[in-house]
């Protein structure tokens, strides 16, 4: 992507997953909102963006961070607003990876891996994947987890357009050690 398709894909993550307020826009409950009025919303609010660049961001590259359906888009995942994201629940595959860091372990080694700032913990279905997400932070530390043991117990899974798999909590005995 060009210098400015990743500093709109950014921006519109920010929009899209944190703060639609920020440019006077109200998402509806499953967080779609109307291309149209995204793109009235972003002039308005000094970042135009084109019909193109939309459509060359919302394309994405290494990860499909959009999903735009019907003249609606919205983020695939990642929102701390509350959504509703509407997917069917799902079974993973038998084992999942988290990307963090060491100063991360002793806490998710107390309390499992807690979503955080988000709605869901993020989960990857290959460990290389989880190495870029760990890396964000320092040096990568990827996690296993025991995903079929997870859905065996009753715990419950989606797996978002973006191919990223989404679950409300991992409790500590389901991550092996790094
Ligand atoms: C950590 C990017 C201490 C967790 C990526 C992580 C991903 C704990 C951080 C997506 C903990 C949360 C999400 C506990 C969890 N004690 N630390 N009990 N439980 N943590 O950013 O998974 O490029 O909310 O290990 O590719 O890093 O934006 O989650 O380090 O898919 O599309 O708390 O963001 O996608 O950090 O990343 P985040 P994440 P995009």
């Amino acid at each position: 992507m060009t210098d400015r398709a990743t500093s709109t894909s950014k921006f519109l993550a920010y929009v899209l997953r944190h703060r639609p307020d920020a440019v006077g826009l109200t998402l509806d409950g499953a967080g779609w909102v109307e291309v149209d009025v995204l793109l009235a919303a972003l002039a308005r609010h000094g970042r135009p963006v084109t019909v193109e660049l939309l459509d060359q961001v919302a394309a994405g590259t290494d990860k499909r961070r959009f999903e735009v359906r019907d003249g609606w888009i919205r983020a695939a995942q990642g929102h701390s607003i509350q959504v509703d994201l509407q997917l069917a629940p799902s079974a993973p595959p038998a084992v999942l990876y988290h990307g963090t860091v060491a100063r991360h372990l002793p806490g998710i080694r107390v309390d499992g891996l807690q979503p955080r700032g988000r709605t869901h913990v993020h989960l990857s279905a290959d460990a290389e994947t989880a190495v870029s997400v760990g890396a964000r932070r320092g040096t990568p530390v990827v996690l296993s987890i025991d995903a079929a043991g997870m859905y065996a117990a009753g715990l419950v899974f989606y797996r978002a357009a973006s191919g990223v798999w989404l679950t409300p909590h991992v409790p500590p005995r389901f991550v092996a050690p790094p």
